[in-house]
């Protein structure tokens, strides 16, 4: 045999014993049945104390449960998940809408709310979120709920737009379409008093339709010679700018909504929309920029209920907070509105009273419209500053107080004129726009008519004209200026509103005395400055001039007087003394080409001689007043409800009574 085959390879082998039909079990009936055998291991005892144990458990966990649930309920009145998905809560930017007539003290502090904790586990680091994404997605959100606010405001808005009507007409919605800024908008809707402060007129009657033509014959030389520019120059045909920010146009942006000069108007609203910028390197003054610009956007906002003057009135009135950044908290008469440099006049550190105490009515308004309280509380700081300052004479301010030491300066001169004047007309004015609750103001107010009464009175020879003159240093001075013809205006005003009878009869007294003051010149328009005749003598008239006052400059104060005391008697008399005066100025100083003309000299009639300027307040107050003082309609911006600047600019009275 061939050799042997190979024994056989030693094999290993691994026995694998497969348990056919039980194949590997950890399902639930096995692990159950396991268990099963396990408990019935048990001894008796054993399984009874597991039991009692297992019981227990289920019932504290029962009663947790009900607990949480109860307190999430309380907390939210959502279910917990429902809770836990809201987003934090953003604190807010405003303060939320203020009630129409709150205090200062009543509006709602800034409270930032807290934010939330996080109450998951894990350690610190997982706890905060990447503020990226976190800012991202809620900018996102926040950016979505704003659109919706704005868009819901926007058309809130133009419902109310489509309300106001022009005579009748309704107003195109495009006209009005830009919106306040979105700060002011997103939190509070401008509370919109137009429907009440303007209810449309009946047609001019023929006195009006003069005034009508008087304002069309002074906007066609501004429009064609000044277009856009400060102030006309009407012989020269030219300009002349002082701020230049159309200051004529702003001025009388009103008064044609007044007297129903709706494509003037329009066109004005244009130029408004499309030329005004305050982004300038410009120093305004603090008083007259308030008074003229703000005042005017202000008004005209709520007569049109056109957002684009709140908006400029908002950018504008930031614009001159800079000038509120003293040692003493009493403004600067300057400020840069595109630099921010606020500051004194050159030659002194001091601001001037009135000046510093006639921007109430315009920052208490422009505070209430945006929400912001910053304005308000500007202004308001000065008035009580003011309120307990030493140095009056029986309620009688001085003329100048310094910015640094907040102090009066050049104590001892009392005068209601040039630079004290709406010191007084602001006390009584924010008292009423207030709704009569600031009392302190009306305290101011009354104990210095008194002081007038006291100091200043005095009956001039031979004609017994009431007039009020000056005290410097103990000694009176029979001189009056034209600018004091605003108080009889304003005592009747105050009488209207439930002040002392004996108001007047002094009101009377000194409009007979304005009124005489134009009557008694040759052309009939008063001189600047007047002085009284206060001993009998012959040859002497009640009413002298100096050469230096002769001027006229086409103020408004004897008008807008006549205007109070006409709505508050209904004396005809007052009427037909405006008449009289718009014929003066008709005669005397209207340039032939376009616009009216402030003269020389009131005492020549041959020879007024132009001084070629036709200021802002012409067509802002000086025809506007007339206009108002020839309607019989009594609702025609009503003195119940709104309360004019010292510009003649018509702002709402917050809670009328
Ligand atoms: C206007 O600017 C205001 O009426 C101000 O109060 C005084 N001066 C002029 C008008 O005369």
């Amino acid at each position: 045999m061939y050799p042997p085959p190979p024994p056989a390879p030693h094999r290993d082998f691994i026995s694998v014993t497969l348990s056919l039909g039980e194949s590997y079990d950890n399902s639930k009936s096995r692990r159950r049945r396991s268990c099963w055998r396990k408990w019935k291991q048990l001894s008796r005892l054993q399984r009874n104390v597991i039991l009692v144990l297992l019981g227990f458990l289920i019932i504290c966990g029962f009663l947790s449960y009900l607990q949480a649930a109860d307190q999430w309920k309380g907390l939210s009145g959502t279910p917990a998940e429902e809770q836990k998905m809201k987003p934090e809560v953003v604190p807010p930017v405003l303060p939320a809408p203020q009630k129409e007539g709150a205090k200062p003290e009543e509006f709602p502090a800034i409270v930032p709310q807290k934010q939330q904790r996080h109450f998951r586990r894990g350690p610190p680091h997982l706890q905060i979120r990447p503020p990226n994404t976190v800012s991202k997605e809620e900018t996102q959100d926040d950016a979505k709920e704003k659109e919706t606010a704005l868009g819901d405001a926007q058309q809130e808005e133009n419902t109310q737009r489509t309300i106001i009507s022009w005579r009748g007409a309704v107003i195109e919605p495009e006209q009005a379409t830009e919106l306040p800024s979105k700060r002011a908008e997103a939190s509070t809707k401008p509370p919109f008093l137009a429907p009440r402060m303007w209810k449309n007129p009946g047609p001019p009657n023929e006195r009006q339709k003069g005034v009508i033509e008087a304002f069309l014959h002074a906007w066609k030389g501004y429009r064609k010679f000044a277009w856009g520019h400060d102030e006309l120059k009407p012989v020269s045909k030219t300009f002349s700018e002082w701020f230049g920010l159309g200051l004529t146009l702003i001025d009388a942006l009103d008064t044609m909504w007044i007297l129903g000069l709706k494509k003037e108007f329009k066109e004005a609203r244009n130029w408004v929309s499309e030329k005004l910028d305050f982004k300038k390197n410009v120093d305004v003054n603090l008083f007259e920029s308030t008074i003229r610009i703000l005042g005017g956007l202000l008004s005209t906002y709520h007569l049109s209920g056109d957002s684009l003057f709140l908006r400029k009135a908002e950018d504008f009135g930031k614009r001159l907070m800079p000038a509120f950044t003293t040692p003493s908290k009493i403004p600067y008469s300057d400020v840069n509105i595109g630099t921010g440099f606020a500051h004194s006049p050159q030659w002194t550190s001091d601001s001037t009273v009135a000046e510093v105490t006639s921007i109430q009515l315009e920052f208490r308004e422009l505070s209430r419209l945006t929400g912001n309280k910053k304005f308000q509380e500007a202004v308001e700081k000065v008035t009580m500053h003011i309120h307990s300052l030493s140095g009056k004479k029986d309620g009688l301010v001085p003329m100048f107080i310094n910015t640094n030491s907040g102090l009066f300066t050049h104590p001892g001169v009392f005068t209601l004129g040039a630079r004290a004047d709406s010191y007084y007309e602001y006390l009584l004015k924010q008292w009423i726009q207030g709704g009569k609750k600031e009392t302190q103001l009306l305290e101011d107010y009354v104990k210095a008519i008194e002081g007038i009464k006291t100091h200043l009175l005095r009956h001039s020879q031979p004609g017994m004209l009431t007039f009020v003159g000056e005290l410097a240093h103990g000694r009176f001075s029979a001189k009056m200026d034209h600018l004091v013809c605003f108080l009889p205006g304003t005592l009747a005003l105050g009488v209207h509103h439930g002040l002392p009878a004996d108001h007047m009869n002094l009101a009377q007294s000194l409009m007979e005395t304005c009124y005489q003051m134009n009557r008694q010149m040759e052309t009939g328009l008063s001189p600047e400055i007047a002085h009284f005749n206060m001993y009998p003598r012959a040859d002497h008239k009640d009413v002298e001039v100096k050469p230096a006052d002769r001027h006229n400059l086409l103020r408004p104060e004897t008008v807008e007087s006549l205007f109070y005391l006409y709505r508050v008697t209904r004396d005809r008399k007052y009427q037909d003394w405006g008449w009289e005066i718009l014929q003066s100025f008709n005669k005397y100083t209207r340039v032939p080409s376009g616009g009216y003309s402030s003269i020389n000299n009131v005492q020549n009639s041959q020879k007024p001689d132009p001084r070629d300027k036709m200021e802002s307040f012409f067509l802002g107050e000086t025809l506007k007043y007339l206009y108002l003082l020839f309607s019989d309609d009594m609702e025609l911006l009503s003195l119940d409800t709104c309360v004019f600047n010292t510009e003649a600019h018509p702002l709402p009275i917050w809670a009328p009574a």
